[in-house]
């Protein structure tokens, strides 16, 4: 017979800032920015009661034999029954479970994710870096065009004064409201239900930011990957051409073998700053920034 159960999770996280430096380019300002390495370990330390667990646990208990509890057997049991269908049925996506805490620091206060968030969440530390760029440019306003789970609108909402964010999937706005509730933001959020390419002309904002679907997983296996192949059938120009409907000011966050000429050439006499991402000193994605950054 169990006696008390008890979880035992400890977290550590190493926090450790790396420089931001520029980099010339074929002639071409190209700012890095290196962002800080996060690094998370669990190790059993701190008791932590979990009482769904617990009762699982529980009713799995067997009064017929008198077996030894093998204490491994207790521990994978209990990990399995806190992971969320999603993780539990697509056996690689282990990897994004490990990373929970990257993509939302508050994942154990109730954020939920469905299959396709688990790939296309914004980290959080990234998301912060958009957000930090837009308020230090002085805009008030955002629009998040493709809301998805909410991991970027929630971080705009702490740094600005309204976000505006589409999203074609009414689940996933519902995601959406939910995680930014836990932020305690959702009351600077308008959530729209609809299509970006047809609510885009009556959007105001003073920025805009872009994190369409990119294709997938697989998008990252091309050794370099066109814009046109960005949010098919439509392309990532289209995408773009959307956009500037609303402000001239746009960040267009893509996948780290994105065609830097086809991104350049959107904007072929305007500014455009590439910036390339590193998490855990590994090449993580691109931020593109057009229009004028500089604080109004
Ligand atoms: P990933 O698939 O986890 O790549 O995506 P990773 O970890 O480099 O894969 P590995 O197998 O090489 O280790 C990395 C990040 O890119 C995700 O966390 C998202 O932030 C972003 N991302 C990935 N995809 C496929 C999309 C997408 O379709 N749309 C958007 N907006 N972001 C995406
Ligand atoms: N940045 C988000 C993830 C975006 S994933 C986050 O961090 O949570 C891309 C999102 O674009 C998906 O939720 C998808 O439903 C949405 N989407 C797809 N087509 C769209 C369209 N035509 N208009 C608006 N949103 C769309």
């Amino acid at each position: 017979m169990f006696g008390s159960l008890k979880r035992k999770l400890f977290f550590e996280e190493t926090f450790s800032p790396k420089e931001k430096h520029t980099e010339s380019n074929d002639g071409e300002t190209e700012a890095i920015f290196v962002s800080s390495t996060i690094q998370r370990s669990e190790s059993a330390d701190t008791p932590v009661i979990d009482p769904v667990s617990e009762q699982q646990l529980v009713s799995h208990e067997d009064h017929s034999t008198s077996q030894p509890i093998d204490a491994s057997d207790v521990v994978d049991r209990i990990q399995r029954a806190e992971k969320p269908a999603e993780i539990r049925n697509n056996p690689g996506y282990e990897k994004y479970w490990a990373n929970r805490y990257k993509l939302f620091s508050k994942y154990d206060e109730g954020i939920k994710l469905d299959t396709a968030m688990w790939y296309s969440v914004t980290p959080e530390k990234i998301a912060k870096e958009h957000a930090e760029r837009v308020a230090r440019c002085g805009c008030s306003v955002v629009v998040d065009a493709f809301c998805g789970a909410g991991g970027n609108a929630i971080q705009f909402a702490l740094t600005c004064k309204k976000v505006i964010t589409t999203d074609i999937d009414p689940e996933r706005i519902k995601l959406a409201k939910r995680n930014s509730e836990i932020y305690g933001v959702a009351d600077r959020i308008e959530f729209m239900v609809g299509d970006f390419f047809e609510i885009a002309s009556s959007l105001k904002a003073d920025a805009v930011f872009l994190s369409p679907p990119w294709g997938g997983p697989p998008c990252l296996k091309y050794d370099v990957y066109s814009l046109s192949q960005i949010f098919e059938p439509y392309g990532g120009d289209r995408v773009y051409r959307a956009a500037k409907q609303i402000s001239d000011r746009i960040i267009y966050f893509l996948p780290r073998n994105i065609d830097i000429s086809e991104l350049k050439a959107l904007e072929p006499e305007g500014h455009v700053e590439i910036e390339r991402i590193y998490l855990d000193d590994e090449l993580f994605a691109i931020n593109a920034y057009f229009g004028d950054w500089s604080k109004s």
